[in-house]
């Protein structure tokens, strides 16, 4: 089984409505400038789809002047609304058979993108993706676990169900289709999480690698158990949260958290699930250059490293 991919497809997301600090929206920007495309395209020969725009979403937020709260969430019919488009466009490339690439933005995006390949794959594949979540957080707290009420720190529970929402114009359109098992995930590199998360992870008996496990087996270990769980013939979506990566690395994020992933644990993990030949989308997120500025290189540098790793640079 390999799900035969024809060419790339880049979605590219200026939002930072999912968390209060600004500049995560120029993410996508600086990675593009930094030669991220052109080196997917000229060093990896990969056939690149993009329209060229990095999407900025001034109609939505125009739409929702006042965003009041929901369930103590922050702008949820921006989020809501931003999200539905992304997942729209992910599952347009992945139903075309392209690897769908979508560099954020903030974490709330994953709403969309998961939620976009879950539904082309079950389609496409007929089979259920699972999914790689590489970040310090869980990103799993329901409306009600959390204490921020920043989207970007419950994308997970809305794709898994353990958070839902009747209101069409608040996570609504989220289907059946569009959603996946608790039991397809696997989180690498955890290492700052709510009291409520860690009461869903353990309820829930998430598959998680935490800081602790990689210090104690080694990422080379992890990676195979990661695998393992995940099982053959399994489509992989690989959502990458760069705050993974220790601020030593990439300092210029929202959350950066001390104690984190080298460089090179997080482009081996890229390199492994590329490996597998199985993996069918990737998201970058949280990238900020406009937080540590000396950084922003660094970070930047970190991401495109990231990418190119997932599509397979570095093997041979
Ligand atoms: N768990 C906290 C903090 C957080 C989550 N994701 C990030 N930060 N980047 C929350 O707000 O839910
Ligand atoms: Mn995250
Ligand atoms: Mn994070």
């Amino acid at each position: 089984f390999l799900p035969s991919r024809d060419g790339l497809g880049v979605v590219a997301v200026g939002f930072s409505g999912g968390q209060p600090k600004p500049g995560v929206e120029a993410g996508p920007t600086a990675l593009i400038d930094a030669g991220l495309l052109t080196q997917l395209e000229n060093d990896l020969a990969l056939n690149v789809t993009f329209d060229g725009t990095v999407a900025s979403y001034a109609d939505v937020y125009a739409a929702h002047p006042d965003d009041p709260d929901v369930r103590g969430m922050k702008r949820p019919k921006t989020v809501s609304a931003v999200t539905r488009q992304i997942s729209e466009q992910v599952y347009a490339h992945a139903r075309a058979g392209r690897f769908a690439l979508t560099l954020g933005g903030d974490h709330s995006i994953a709403i969309g993108t998961i939620s976009g390949s879950a539904k082309a794959v079950r389609e496409r594949l007929g089979k259920e993706i699972a999914v790689v979540w590489v970040d310090a957080h869980a990103d799993i707290n329901t409306p009600e676990t959390s204490g921020s009420g920043n989207i970007h720190g419950m994308p997970v529970a809305f794709l898994t169900g353990l958070a839902r929402e009747t209101r069409e114009d608040v996570f609504g359109w989220i289907e059946d289709s569009h959603r996946i098992g608790v039991s397809k995930i696997v989180y690498i590199g955890l290492r700052d999480l709510d009291v409520g998360e860690k009461r869903i992870l353990r309820e829930n008996k998430v598959k998680c690698f935490t800081m602790h496990d990689i210090d104690r087996h080694g990422i080379g270990a992890i990676m195979d158990m990661t695998l393992e769980h995940i099982g053959p013939d399994t489509p992989i979506h690989l959502s990458f949260d760069v705050d993974a990566l220790d601020p030593m690395w990439a300092p210029s994020t929202g959350t950066p958290v001390r104690g984190g992933l080298t460089l090179r644990e997080g482009d081996f993990i890229a390199e492994c699930v590329a490996e597998t030949g199985a993996l069918v989308a990737m998201d970058l997120v949280e990238v900020n250059p406009s937080l540590d500025e000396v950084g922003a290189g660094d970070t930047i540098r970190a991401g495109c490293s990231l990418v190119r790793c997932a599509l397979g640079d570095t093997l041979l």
